[in-house]
């Protein structure tokens, strides 16, 4: 995937109700899909700062449904904290900024859509945690946002990535993408093709038990990578949960899972010595703590038992999709060097391999853990 395109962003931030004096902006964050930028505005002496976002609308080829979903979940949340009178409840929910007329998104003459937030300041993500108790906040944010989102009302949210966390057709793609072999990259890798497919039976493990009814669809946020909360720069406390786009129907699972893949690990997602790669126990148990102090007064049973499990299988979910990408030619992951989806693929299986050797203790201790109530 190319690189950002110049974008002019004082003229795109002057749609939007971000009203004073435009002074700067610049790039931020490290997400692989959208482009995102913090807009500085000077309001009669004060400065004040803004996100600005294009969606990247190749992925999610309907951005109306992503901004409505996201309208829909935000406005939801925000009314939840301000009925039981949370302080700085704007520091806690993402709150859009409207266009100037009256919209809550633009489009450019290009065909990219816009949106913006309020900046929350004070605040930051983190790409990779070392220390338990931001691991343990995080956990209990998400814990937090799917507790929010567990009653809302109305017509199901749409599907803004159809089967997303659809493991079967992750691998289904997976497995076209080998058969195409549109890179001519085929040749290369078929020890990780063959480390993939022997790992087949595991993509069907949760599809089965929500078709069975065992488990059960809710809204989940379904990107919960360790970047996308904002911890509080004082307390370190889970703050806000960003990245909505994917915010659709899904299991629980998908969000635990990710929360493992991406905090548990001992190095970058892109790490180039996949040797260096381990599974770190005592981060994972602090996602645990995190998660069920937050999530287990709604959580069944069923899906406290697959949570060990959905760490492994999301990260072979994540390997699945790097090496499609790679044998595709890298359309879809944001690259910044030869061999980077490659380089991300290697990473998730030495994390898959290391859960694979601690599963057992995983599952110990959120039984454990689910147990002291
Ligand atoms: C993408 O945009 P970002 O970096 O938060 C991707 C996730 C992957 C992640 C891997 C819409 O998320 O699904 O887990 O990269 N988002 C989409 O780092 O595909
Ligand atoms: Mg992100």
């Amino acid at each position: 995937m190319s690189a950002r395109r110049n974008h002019d962003i004082k003229t795109l931030a002057r749609r939007f109700f971000m009203p004073g004096d435009y002074v700067s902006h610049a790039p931020c964050g490290n997400g692989h899909i959208n482009d995102t930028y913090e807009v500085r505005c000077n309001q009669a002496g004060t400065n004040v700062r803004y996100i600005l976002q294009r969606i990247n609308h190749a992925i999610f080829t309907r951005p109306d449904l992503v901004m409505d979903n996201i309208h829909r979940v935000t406005s939801h949340i925000a009314g939840k904290l301000d009925a039981i009178g949370e302080p700085e409840a704007c520091r806690r929910v993402l709150t859009l900024v409207p266009c100037r007329d009256g919209s809550m998104w633009h489009e450019d003459g290009e065909g990219n859509h816009w949106r913006g937030y309020f900046y929350i300041e004070g605040a930051e993500a983190h790409d990779h945690v070392n220390s338990t108790a931001l691991a343990e906040e995080a956990a209990r944010a998400f814990g937090t946002f799917q507790k929010h989102v567990a009653d809302m009302e109305g017509d199901r949210l749409a599907d803004t990535i159809p089967d997303f966390h659809n493991t079967r057709s992750r691998y289904n793609a997976f497995a076209r993408a080998v058969e195409e072999d549109r890179s001519g990259r085929r040749g290369e890798v078929a020890r990780e093709i063959e480390w993939v497919q022997t790992r087949e039976p595991l993509v069907d493990v949760l599809l089965n038990l929500l078709a069975d009814g065992t488990l059960k669809e809710r809204i989940t946020h379904n990107d919960t990578k360790i970047n996308n909360v904002m911890m509080d720069h004082q307390t370190g406390e889970g703050l806000c949960i960003m990245d909505l786009d994917t915010v659709m129907p899904g299991l629980v699972h998908y969000d635990f899972g990710d929360l493992v893949r991406t905090t548990t690990i001992s190095t970058a997602e892109d790490e180039r010595d996949a040797s260096r790669v381990t599974m770190r126990q005592p981060m994972f148990e602090a996602l645990v703590r995190g998660y069920l102090s937050t999530a287990r007064e709604f959580l069944t049973r069923a899906e406290i038992d697959y949570l060990a499990f959905s760490g492994k299988l999301i990260t072979l979910e994540l390997a699945m999709r790097f090496l499609a990408d790679h044998l595709n030619g890298d359309p879809y992951f944001k690259t910044s060097r030869p061999g980077h989806n490659l380089d991300r693929f290697r990473v998730q299986a030495a994390l898959v391999e290391s859960i694979e050797m601690q599963e057992e203790r995983m599952r110990e201790f959120v039984a454990q853990c689910a147990e002291q109530g």
